[in-house]
């Protein structure tokens, strides 16, 4: 048969075989690749550089264990992370000098001595003590998310290999390597299960005793590995950062073998002509800060209880068990940009070619769901937040000892979590909340005699929540306010009262700090933060110096207004009106609010100061139009253009020059209409931020890029932030016909909806509970009462 006439079968069979699957999850939600990661390339333990090869592996997580397969055919390597996995300990920060100077330091800003303020703010209100190391940590108290270590498969063979394909599919979670050498057809399939709490690799051949390989496990420091019981065991204890040694972990290796034989010797597991083999991999530490449910935590016996639970079941059952888990997670949403055609080249080939194309709409639906996938396998419900690298690292020093940075970060990690229907991926960000408020109870009160909370940009698994080590970053106080108006947030999608009034005295303690903390302008009798900093930027004061401290810099009235304006909902949801309600409502009411410059652009500081870096990554002045609500195209038009001329011109000067700054670029511009702009954006994390394994890049690697591309591309097609349910508020000419399933909005909806030609042509809006729909598209808004689990059908 020709190729024309084979190619004609083929797009046939593709047709009916498209046809037959229309309801059936996406097919084509994989990344591929037709060569392995090397797994013999020797990694930069201590550098912040990439690893190229490592960047080419893919990620498997259960939330708390994490791993990137190389699929390499001789040697295979399974790079392994454990969440809890961090050098360090607690340790005390808190600065006893600041609180005496802030009202020295107040008096200078509001003399305009901004020098002066900066100066003594760096000599008084910075931590105590070495901080996060200036982001490498990993030697000192506030230490640094770590390598578990890796396992490595030595197949002791050299031939030559054909046929090789590796891939990662997204609708089940699972990885896959396959090629065939010496007429021997091989093929591993590896996944995290949840449920199981096991790493699962499979190795078959379609000859059989065709299996012989040997495990290794190891790290670059403090381990040690033995076998008991049939099992390859590794453990170590990390450092503390004061001299000794503090958290203890253990991995575990047990082969269940179907033919062959099994040999062991003190560092390795030994496979002899096998037909299938099964490894299984758990891993623990005797973390317990962050676990509620832990006093004590055995890690030893819960690895070998997860390790003789998961051997008691069949391959299959452990399969099943594991999609039943997740894609229960995953298939809630679907997004269909119909592609002209997939790009049938490799994933990596694919993205160094949208360098050059900049369109390829199925490669966006893929970065969609690849963030919802990579939230659901970090950030399960009962395990640590996802952090600056989601739950994967391959290195002892991380960059920025992969922490919860609290100014940005952090949060665009949950920005997906609501409106891509993941809500329970959301909840460890709120055990993480909640685990701050004794630490941060004693910094808000021995830093600056305040009641309450308080948490600065950076904090970690041991509780830090004292200010940075320098004021140019550090002193950023708006962040325990941005942090929890996450609460709300949640409370908005769910309606979930009991969470509600759980974490009520939560939003009370972050609000108590603020009361305390907020003074009133003597300029203007409004009431201002400060000393404090717009994350990460710096100004130019009149006299010329590059200062960073000031009173009342947007972002932190921005993220106040909207704690209180939180807490005020909450407390009218639960049927609280106390003198603290009142009192908040008085602050909110008097707060300095945005301003607009003389340059129609909106003031990221109180006054209007040149900027050093007018192409800055941070966007914190524009809080309060993405993720906050205080500036929106329908109640504030004035504000939302002057926001829009400040976003162009960071964009003219080189804005969005890391992933996570593209990333809120798309969010920006959804929110104030822009469509083009949006994709634009999009486009940008695409070509310039993103990795052969689609993982985002600061660079270095940083996984909040792809969250917040997931997020921007949901705030493209939805909207509630407004009090309106609004379809397809940023639609760009690039995507003119689809469909998306499953979209969540604020007040309890699941959104589906269909458009063609750019417009509208039908949604489906599903109610959680009774109450008034109110539903907007272009111009016309739409009111409509529906009752509990009532479908509304939507078309023009
Ligand atoms: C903040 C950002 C950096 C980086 C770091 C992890 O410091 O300003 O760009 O993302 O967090």
């Amino acid at each position: 048969m020709k190729f024309n006439q084979l190619y004609l079968f083929a797009a046939f069979l593709f047709l009916v075989l498209g046809c037959q699957n229309a309801d059936q999850p996406k097919s084509d939600l994989k990344l591929w690749y037709d060569k392995p990661a090397n797994a013999s390339a020797e990694d930069d333990k201590n550098g912040w550089k990439d690893d190229p090869e490592w960047l080419k592996a893919l990620p498997l997580g259960n939330g708390s264990l994490g791993a990137m397969v190389f699929g390499d055919v001789n040697t295979e390597r399974i790079q392994l992370n454990e969440e809890s996995m961090w050098s360090g300990s607690v340790d005390d920060n808190d600065n006893p000098d600041a609180r005496e100077a802030q009202v020295e330091i107040r008096r200078l800003l509001f003399e305009g001595k901004y020098k002066e303020a900066t100066q003594l703010t760096n000599k008084t209100q910075v931590c105590k003590g070495a901080g996060s190391g200036h982001g490498n940590g990993s030697t000192v108290p506030f230490g640094c998310f770590q390598t578990l270590g890796d396992l490595r498969i030595d197949f002791q063979n050299e031939a030559e290999y054909q046929n090789y394909y590796r891939d990662l599919d997204l609708n089940t979670a699972v990885a896959s390597v396959s090629y065939t050498q010496n007429d021997v057809h091989f093929k591993r399939e590896i996944f995290t299960s949840y449920p199981d709490q096991v790493l699962v690799a499979r190795f078959t051949a379609d000859k059989p005793g065709q299996l012989s390989f040997s495990c290794s496990l190891d790290r670059p420091e403090y381990f040690s590995t033995t076998t008991e019981d049939d099992q390859l065991i590794m453990s170590g204890a990390l450092v503390d950062g004061k001299g000794g040694k503090n958290l203890e972990y253990m991995a575990r290796l047990k082969a269940v073998n179907r033919g062959g034989e099994l040999a062991f010797n003190n560092s390795e597991l030994i496979v002899r002509n096998a037909d299938e083999v099964i490894l299984l991999l758990s891993a623990s530490t005797d973390y317990v800060l962050k676990y509620p449910e832990y006093k004590e935590r055995d890690y030893k016996s819960i690895t070998a209880k997860n390790i003789e639970k998961a051997a008691a079941k069949s391959y299959k059952q452990l399969l099943a068990d594991h999609l039943a888990e997740y894609q229960a997670y995953f298939s809630r949403v679907e997004l269909d940009l119909t592609p002209e055609e997939i790009n049938p080249v490799p994933t990596d080939k694919r993205i160094a070619q949208f360098k050059e194309s900049q369109h390829d709409n199925h490669l966006v639906e893929l970065m969609f769901q690849y963030g919802r996938y990579l939230l659901i396998s970090s950030s399960r419900p009962g395990c640590l937040p996802a952090n600056l690298q989601g739950v994967w690292a391959n290195k002892i020093q991380t960059p920025w000892n992969a922490d919860y940075h609290t100014d940005v970060n952090v949060q665009m990690n949950y920005w997906p979590a609501e409106v891509c229907n993941l809500s329970e991926m959301h909840e460890p960000l709120f055990d993480l909340v909640a685990s701050l408020v004794e630490p941060g109870t004693k910094t808000a009160q021995v830093q600056y005699g305040n009641r309450g909370w308080v948490v600065h940009p950076i904090t970690n698994i041991w509780g830090y929540t004292s200010p940075g080590e320098a004021a140019s970053w550090g002193m950023h106080t708006g962040a325990s306010a941005w942090i929890a108006t996450h609460i709300a947030e949640h409370y908005r999608f769910t309606g979930d009262k009991e969470f509600l009034e759980r974490m009520y005295p939560v939003l009370k303690g972050a609000i108590a700090f603020y009361l305390d903390w907020l003074v009133e302008d003597p300029e203007t009798g409004k009431l201002v933060s400060g000393p404090a900093v717009s994350p990460e930027n710096t100004f130019l004061a009149p006299d010329g110096s590059r200062c960073q401290i000031s009173m009342g810099p947007a972002h932190d009235q921005e993220v106040i207004w909207q704690l209180f304006t939180d807490f005020m909902l909450a407390s009218d949801e639960l049927g609280i009106s106390d003198d603290f309600v009142k009192q908040t409502t008085e602050a909110r009411a008097n707060l300095a609010g945005p301003k607009i410059g003389s340059d129609g652009r909106l003031m990221e500081w109180a006054h209007e100061f040149p900027e050093v870096e007018p192409g800055h990554r941070h966007i914190s002045h524009l809080f309060a139009v993405h993720p906050g609500e205080q500036i929106n195209l329908q109640e504030t038009p004035d504000l939302a253009a002057a926001a829009k001329k400040s976003l162009d011109y960071r964009i003219e000067n080189g804005g969005g020059h890391t992933g996570w700054s593209a990333a809120w670029l798309i969010s920006q511009y959804a929110r104030l209409g822009e469509a083009e702009k949006a994709e634009h954006s999009l486009n940008t994390v695409l070509a310039k931020s993103t990795s052969k394994n689609l993982f985002g890049q600061h660079p270095p690697f940083q996984m909040d890029a792809n969250f917040g591309t997931t997020a921007g591309i949901a705030e493209m097609l939805i909207q509630s932030h407004a009090g309106v349910v609004e379809l397809l508020p940023a639609l760009p000419a690039d995507w003119p016909a689809g469909k998306v399933s499953g979209l969540r909005a604020r007040g309890g909806y699941t959104v589906d909806i269909v458009w063609a030609e750019g417009k509208l042509t039908s949604a489906k809006i599903n109610a959680d509970k009774d109450g008034t729909l109110k539903l907007k598209y272009n111009d016309v808004v739409s009111e409509k009462d529906l009752k509990a689990g009532e479908t509304f059908h939507f078309s023009l």
